[in-house]
């Protein structure tokens, strides 16, 4: 674009931009409030990817490619307004128009809402594989919930979290497009009768509650190109609205209660991290999206395929993340059965032939169970249907595969009067995969041991990956703008370009600009730190920075009694100096994870010690920031040092926090679990600090009934003061940490913090050795970028097509 066509399109912008506040608002583009200037500037960039989304519709329809769906309860999309600005490649002609207008842009950005629809990694990983392939221009979708309220938000209050309902929709959402016309029905509840006819056994569902599935659409933009995709988000709503006969019949209540019944459905995410709840109205969540999505597709499909579902395996893969949809087996089964009359053969090619599967936790507390009487009831022809898949399947490992009654009972899907829902997508899918290379071979060797045997060739690998537009493109400007300038924009769609960086390794100029990008995004993070928290942080000390969801294995706690350790050695020996570190940590806890949120509880209360004792000079500071989230980790992530991945060995299926770190060039200082291995396998030994038990070492004291974390303690006076410390009134108005204290020693310290303490105030004190020599940490930190290809989700994506989805 050149000077005059540059200024023609600012002021055409600027013209069209005032134009719509005034209609948004009904006032005078003077008069007009921000939330006006914001919507204005939503609907005008939602005009533009409208026409686009109706252009790739056409076109997917017009040149049959193998569709994906993804199929997930979580879909942690983060904001988007931002992110289609860059996408269209106009945010300088946007930015420009509207600093003359007198607005400011980033405040502008910042009354969007951030749609909390999920819990972290797994939900994330979602969005990352929707933006990808839209950037890939690959004609995947998204399906999941429209929830009403999203994961809470969390405040701190006298240090403990207090969780505040999340009501993302108060003021409207104006990026979804909500299509009533392709409604369906799903049902719950009711009987089942059947009856020959014509000698063919035929089903009749009755009395069932029917609840209207209305889909919502929101546009999934490829990163400067003019696909755009969807992700369809399912809402309950009433059949009706009003039940008239109760009403006329004086019974009021009643006349509306169905309809709050039906909207229970979509109201809430559960905020459960790595962790089973088996509440009803969960199972409801579950099967209605699934059902709904399925209808949908299947649907559509007929009416592109002259109504023959002979070829659906070919043209459709259906993408089941993690277990909570893994009723799209039976769910296939029943509608190709039931609905479209095919035999049970035919349906049951057709649905392992779509279906894929990736497992995301080997956590034991994770594994969904569903008592069989509750999907009986909510369920009855859902139930019926993995009755015989279950029967069939045990059936072909007794006569094809010689197994054994106590093989053959492991493998069940129905055990203990529970259906085991990992064992229902094994079984109903043609490819189970794992999330990291370790993952997987836990996978292999442990939780899907006795599937590995029999269907050797389902199992697949694919290492996770995240969005480098979201995570570093848009998010950490400076460093783009420096990378653009030394080698080009390519990287930016092929990451594996980043390598060539490698050249500027010994060039102290480029050096000099990185050092002072760092520096700035460190300075914005402080800003925000002091706008949110009492303290004021350094920006020249190390952030060191852990933030994920609070959970015993993430091993925070290792972290924390840390600090605290390392503020007793600073209290010991007054002359000693420590390169300033400022320990950064934000994350939610579920809430209702006792011990977790006594975690925050432990790291404030450490915050508050040292952060207010003078002795220690400001040479740490601690802060927890509340209520982290996708926008929170946009300003976190660039500005970090040190990448804390401290979990358990065996624990972390992969972890994707590592991943946003590392390409901001972050030095992860980690345990050998999940894709920190694949990290330092790609930046190699010298650029990474890793520490602790391996994930063999871990699982054999585990085998034989853990470590005796009593013995570590007596013979570590260093951890016997910490540990007297949480009980020892050192945190006056903190009181004390007895529950932390007995999990370590009375209980035996079942994620190994103490085990792995020494090994890892090791590590810290390397970390801080080579923080001091500045050429040393560039050439890590620079590494980091240069290395991080193999982690974008474009890889991840590619992968699933070569191996999984079978769509190149
Ligand atoms: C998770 C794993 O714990 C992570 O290690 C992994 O990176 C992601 C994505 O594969 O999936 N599984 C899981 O249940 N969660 C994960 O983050 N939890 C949440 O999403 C809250």
């Amino acid at each position: 674009m050149n000077k005059s066509e540059r200024f023609e399109a600012i002021e055409t912008f600027k013209n069209a931009y005032i134009q719509k506040i005034e209609e948004v608002s009904g006032e005078c583009f003077s008069e007009a409030s921000l939330f006006n200037q914001y919507e204005a500037l939503a609907e005008i960039i939602m005009e533009k990817n409208g026409s686009l989304w109706a252009k790739t519709s056409k076109q997917y329809d017009e040149i049959p490619h193998k569709r994906v769906y993804l199929f997930s309860i979580e879909f942690l999309i983060g904001r988007l307004l931002k992110a289609f600005i860059n996408s269209l490649e106009i945010e300088d002609i946007v930015k420009t128009a509207i600093s003359e207008l007198g607005l400011d842009y980033e405040t502008i950005l910042n009354k969007e809402a951030d749609p909390g629809l999920g819990n972290g990694g797994l939900g994330r990983l979602m969005a990352c594989f929707l933006e990808s392939s839209a950037t890939l221009g690959l004609p995947f979708h998204g399906n999941g919930i429209h929830y009403q309220h999203g994961l809470f938000e969390q405040k701190i209050i006298n240090g403990e979290q207090v969780e505040v309902a999340d009501n993302w929709l108060r003021h409207g959402y104006p990026f979804e497009i909500r299509k009533p016309n392709e409604s369906v029905i799903v049902k719950f509840y009711g009987d089942i009768h059947y009856d020959k006819i014509d000698g063919v056994l035929t089903f009749f569902y009755e009395n069932y509650e029917p609840i209207l599935a209305v889909p919502y659409d929101i546009p999934i933009k490829g990163y400067h190109n003019k696909t755009v995709n969807s992700l369809r988000l399912w809402s309950a709503e009433p059949v009706e609205d009003f039940d008239l006969p109760s009403f006329n019949q004086g019974q009021f209540m009643d006349a509306v209660r169905h309809k709050s019944e039906a909207e229970a459905i979509t109201q809430i995410l559960y905020p459960n991290d790595n962790k089973f709840d088996g509440k009803l109205l969960r199972l409801k969540q579950e099967y209605f999206f699934v059902s709904a999505g399925l209808q949908r597709i299947i649907t559509r499909y007929k009416r592109y395929n002259n109504k023959c579902l002979d070829e659906f395996s070919n043209k459709i893969c259906i993408h089941i993340n993690d277990t909570h949809p893994a009723l799209c087996g039976p769910e296939m089964m029943r509608i190709l059965m039931d609905d479209e009359g095919l035999s049970w053969m035919d349906a049951w090619r057709i649905t392992v032939n779509s279906l894929t599967f990736t497992n995301h936790t080997v956590l034991p507390e994770a594994l969904e169970k569903w008592p069989v009487d509750m999907l009986k009831l909510l369920l009855p022809r859902i139930y019926m249907i993995i009755e015989e898949i279950n029967r069939q399947f045990l059936d072909k490992l007794r006569i094809k595969y010689g197994l054994n009654e106590s093989e053959i009972a492991a493998l069940a899907i129905i055990q203990d009067e529970q259906i085991n829902m990992a064992n229902l997508a094994v079984v109903c899918s043609h490819s189970v995969n794992g999330v990291a290379a370790l993952h997987s071979k836990i996978l292999r060797e442990e939780t899907f041991r006795g599937y590995y045997q029999i269907f050797p060739e389902r199992f697949n690998s694919v290492t996770n990956g995240v969005t480098p537009r979201r995570f570093l493109i848009n998010s950490n400007t400076g460093l783009r703008d420096l990378i653009d300038a030394s080698i080009g924009t390519e990287w930016q769609s092929d990451l594996f370009a980043l390598e060539e960086l490698m050249k500027y390794a010994e060039d102290a100029s480029f050096m000099e600009k990185y050092d002072q990008i760092k520096l700035t995004n460190k300075i914005h993070l402080a800003d925000y730190i002091k706008k949110h928290n009492p303290v004021t942080v350094n920006p020249n000390s190390i952030f060191d920075i852990q933030v994920k969801r609070i959970h015993e294995y993430k091993r925070q706690l290792l972290n924390a009694l840390h600090i605290l350790d390392l503020y007793n050695h600073l209290k010991e020996n007054p002359q000693m100096e420590i390169v300033p570190h400022t320990f950064i940590f934000a994350g939610k806890a579920a809430p209702g994870y006792y011990f977790a949120k006594e975690i925050i509880r432990l790291i404030n209360a450490i915050a508050d010690l040292v952060n207010n004792d003078a002795s220690i000079k400001d040479q740490i500071k601690v802060v927890f920031l509340a209520n982290f989230n996708v926008t929170l980790g946009e300003i976190i992530y660039p500005a970090a040092n040190i990448s804390e991945q401290i979990s358990t060995a065996g624990k972390e299926a992969s972890g994707t926090g590592n991943m946003k770190f590392m390409m901001n060039g972050a030095i992860t200082l980690g345990t050998m679990d999940g894709a920190n291995i694949e990290i330092h396998e790609a930046v190699g030994d010298e650029n990474i600090v890793t520490f602790g038990l391996s994930s063999d070492e871990v699982a054999s004291f585990e085998k034989s009934g853990g470590y005796r974390s009593f013995e570590v303690f007596e013979n570590n006076a260093r951890i016997q003061k910490i540990m007297q410390q949480l009980i020892d009134g050192t945190f006056g108005n903190f009181s004390h940490f007895q529950s932390i204290y007995d999990s370590l020693l009375l209980y035996n310290d079942s994620y190994f913090v103490l085990k792995d303490f020494d090994s890892y105030a090791n590590a810290q004190r390397h970390i801080n050795d080579l923080y001091q020599c500045p050429d040393q940490w560039f050439r890590m930190s620079l590494s980091n970028v240069a290395y991080s290809g193999l982690f974008s989700s474009d890889r991840a994506i590619l992968d699933y097509q070569k191996n999984i989805w079978k769509t190149l």
